[in-house]
């Protein structure tokens, strides 16, 4: 495990690390996020979701956010405030892709930038078009990144992506494993390079990339990507995956695989939390918003339905 202690300090706050409940075990006890679910679509298809619902890759599964726009979302976070003052991260996580039609994330980015300069701006994507967004991030003042990478291998990637939409074009099988992969490698390796804290997110699913977590977490290292997070696949509702019968995995088994890593930051303290999370990592305040933006709870607090 790399000991965070020993990076140094003056470097962590100017990125702040010290205040991400993601990034840093020890800033969850006191820091939350708010998420904003402003992404809508997606451009790629992973055979564990199903669009009726919020994008496995960071968020609980047969989870539904509303949509909001950008707007809204700033909206939110003064929301947010009113009820836990400690929010530190703003983040982007869906319910799409938040690259899929980056100018609306862009656009909440920048609105986030004039209004909370001291907020840490975060955002999670499959990585398909990370590469082509990293200049506008930059200058939106993203700083923490995460990247859903499932495997390193095309062959094991074909298995998880059913299709992939890229310039107008549409790739399946081999190619859009392919495709898809060389973008996220591109756009990892870009990222690290030009200073964000990357995050890789790994959805476990077992028969299909459970033997190659070890592999994919070489190149964890060897990317000079900040941490890696193991996440059970829990497969949604309708999905592929879920119609044909493959199983999701546990946290045991995550545990499993993980466990015999050595000199990975391995994140032990993830949620799965959904794309309209909101405030500390352990106590989700987001159906005290919807209950604010909705007029009523929903009878389900962890689910409730898009407006479009
Ligand atoms: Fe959100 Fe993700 Fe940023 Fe955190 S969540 S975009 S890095 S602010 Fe955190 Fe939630 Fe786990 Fe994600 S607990 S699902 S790792
Ligand atoms: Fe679903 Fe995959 Fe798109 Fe996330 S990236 S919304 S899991 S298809």
């Amino acid at each position: 495990m790399i000991n965070t202690n020993k990076i140094n300090e003056k470097s962590k706050s100017k990125i702040g690390l010290e205040k991400h409940p993601c990034f840093n075990r020890e800033a969850a006890k006191n820091f939350g996020r708010v998420h904003l679910p402003v992404a809508a679509s997606c451009n790629i298809s992973c055979n564990y979701c199903h669009r009726d619902y919020d994008c496995p890759n960071e968020s609980r599964p047969g989870v539904t956010s509303k949509l909001i726009s950008p707007e809204e979302a700033v909206e939110r976070i003064w929301e947010i405030k009113k009820i836990f003052e400690n929010i530190s991260v703003a983040a982007i996580a869906g319910p799409g892709d938040s690259l899929s039609e980056p100018e609306v994330t862009l656009k909440t980015f920048e609105l986030i930038k004039k209004e909370f300069p001291e907020i840490i701006p975060c955002m999670s994507t499959n990585g398909l078009n990370l590469i082509n967004n990293l200049g506008e991030l930059k200058n939106a003042g993203v700083k923490f990144i995460t990247v859903t990478l499932n495997a390193v291998n095309a062959q094991i990637a074909s298995k998880i992506y059913r299709y992939v939409k890229y310039k107008g074009v549409i790739y399946t099988e081999k190619d859009a494993a392919k495709l898809l992969l060389e973008n996220q490698i591109k756009g990892i390796c870009a990222a690290v390079k030009n200073g964000f804290k990357v995050k890789i997110n790994s959805v476990l699913i077992p028969g299909i990339n459970d033997f190659h977590i070890k592999e994919l977490s070489e190149y964890v290292k060897k990317s000079g990507v900040y941490m890696f997070n193991v996440m059970p696949m829990i497969p949604a509702e309708k999905s592929y995956f879920y119609k044909i019968g493959i199983k999701g995995a546990e946290r045991k088994d995550v545990a499993a695989v993980t466990k015999g890593l050595k000199d990975i930051n391995i994140m032990g303290h993830c949620r799965q939390c959904r794309s309209d999370a909101a405030g500390l990592l352990s106590k989700d305040l987001s159906y005290m918003l919807n209950e604010t933006a909705n007029g009523a709870e929903t009878e389900d607090r962890h689910i409730f339905f898009r407006g479009h």
